[in-house]
């Protein structure tokens, strides 16, 4: 009897933890709509914008087009304001929209980029200019910012306390310069970072790569001190740093924070102070179909010892709590997601970013949503499907199979430049805090529905 309840009691613990962490695993990749990777946080105006690369869906090679932002403010929601720029936004490139950071100053945001310049077949720097984090952002110099022999690619900028602005960069070897004032132009020469294991660790039997530095550099500071963060090898990749005490270096090697896991041979540091926390970004092969080239990003949270040293950390679930709340009142975006399944993300003239559920059983998920004590009576959303007939969405509260708070049948408005706006009474008034997940039901073969915003009224 006492064995059997030790069974059982073992069997209950084991089940609540496997939940547990079927709950938490659903914060990371923190991206499920796209094959994203390469991420570059930056905050602004107490919202954190998270800009990715894009892998293309069933990619064998890194083949990538185009430049994507994310945003949250919460840490849990994000809200995908798609892709914001292309290769082909610059004239003289021919391809390679690979890892790129935004940095601001003055209003104005500087987004630097590597592509291959059409001229010479090779790597560049560029530069875009926007007036918001979203852009649109434009090429101003239409040209390469810089380019020199080889390996330039994976810019990091960081803007000091005293304004001047720091770049490195580069694949194997790490170079730097320091930028102009008007945050398109560099002065003095481009540095060669001396490739020394005291600074990145020292690499056997690669003369051409001395040191486990591989790429992706990112430059941040905390307490004077200069943090350099970058993706190390022989493949699979980890992320090693480095310190000085100054953003020019030299850097003394750190050690290994995040060792290579999972199933991409490559990852990508970004690391942004948000609401008194330090956030760490990286990326995985870790979605369905995910791999070396259709990544995906994560986060969790980073720790510095007192002396200001990293530990080595695993990946994890990510970040569960919300640090806000969703007001269901306003107006919000059906790609403002926590995590969702079966859903991936489009963008047009008609409506910008918007989701389409790929089959029956789709479903998104919002987290926090706070009704009030009042409570919210009717519920509104744009939507539109080209199938006829037997397409709804249902929204739930709670769970996937939680309480049915309203149901909305979406009548075929024949392609997704045609939507329609629908609005039901709930059939319960429903009040106070709660996690909505929106539920896609229909019997076709794909392409269930289209989704791009919703509301709730008193
Ligand atoms: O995403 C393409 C390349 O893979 C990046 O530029 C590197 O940092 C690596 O993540």
């Amino acid at each position: 009897m006492m064995k059997r309840f030790f069974i059982q009691s073992q069997f209950g613990f084991l089940l609540l933890f496997f939940v547990m962490v079927g709950k938490l695993r659903a914060q990371n990749p923190i991206v499920q709509t796209a094959y994203t990777a390469d991420p570059a946080p930056l905050v602004y105006n107490n919202r954190l914008y998270l800009y990715t690369t894009q892998d293309e869906e069933e990619s064998t090679w890194f083949n990538m087009n185009n430049w994507r932002v994310y945003s949250t403010d919460d840490m849990v929601n994000w809200t995908d304001h798609g892709a914001i720029l292309s290769y082909t936004d610059f004239e003289w490139a021919k391809g390679d929209a690979w890892a790129a950071q935004c940095v601001e100053k003055n209003g104005k945001f500087y987004l630097y980029v590597p592509v291959i310049s059409k001229v010479n077949n090779r790597g560049a720097i560029g530069v875009a200019v926007g007036d918001s984090p979203l852009g649109p952002f434009y090429d101003p110099l239409g040209k390469p910012l810089l380019q020199t022999e080889w390996g330039d690619i994976d810019p990091t900028v960081f803007i000091d306390d005293d304004g001047q602005a720091h770049m490195y960069w580069g694949n194997p070897q790490l170079k730097y310069v320091k930028l102009n004032e008007d945050m398109i132009s560099y002065k003095g020469d481009i540095v060669e970072v001396p490739m020394t294991a005291a600074s990145f660790g020292k690499r056997e039997g690669d003369p051409k790569r001395p040191t486990t530095y591989e790429e992706g550099p990112w430059l941040y500071k905390r307490n004077s001190l200069y943090y350099l963060f970058w993706p190390g090898g022989p493949l699979p990749e980890f992320i090693g740093y480095s310190t000085s005490d100054k953003a020019e270096g030299p850097w003394k090697y750190g050690g290994i924070i995040m060792p290579a896991e999972g199933k991409a041979f490559t990852n990508h540091p970004g690391i942004v102070d948000f609401k008194g926390k330090t956030y760490f970004f990286y990326h995985n092969g870790a979605l369905p179909g995910g791999g070396g080239f259709t990544r995906s990003v994560a986060v969790q949270e980073l720790n510095f010892n007192p002396d200001g040293s990293i530990d080595p950390m695993k990946m994890t679930t990510g970040i569960t709590h919300a640090t806000g709340k969703v007001n269901p009142y306003e107006l919000h975006q059906a790609e403002t997601i926590a995590w969702s399944e079966h859903v991936k993300s489009y963008q047009n003239k008609k409506v910008g970013v918007f989701i389409k559920a790929k089959k029956d059983g789709a479903f998104t998920c919002v987290k926090n949503v706070d009704f009030g004590a009042e409570g919210a009576r009717n519920f509104f959303a744009r939507v539109g499907t080209t199938h006829n007939g037997g397409i709804r969405m249902e929204v739930r509260s709670g769970a996937l199979d939680g309480a049915l708070l309203a149901t909305i049948q979406v009548p075929m408005t024949g392609g997704d430049d045609r939507w329609t706006t629908v609005e039901t009474a709930l059939s319960d008034k429903v009040s106070g805090l709660h996690d909505l997940y929106f539920v896609f039901k229909g019997k076709a073969p794909s392409n269930i529905l289209f989704f791009d915003c919703w509301k709730f009224g008193r």
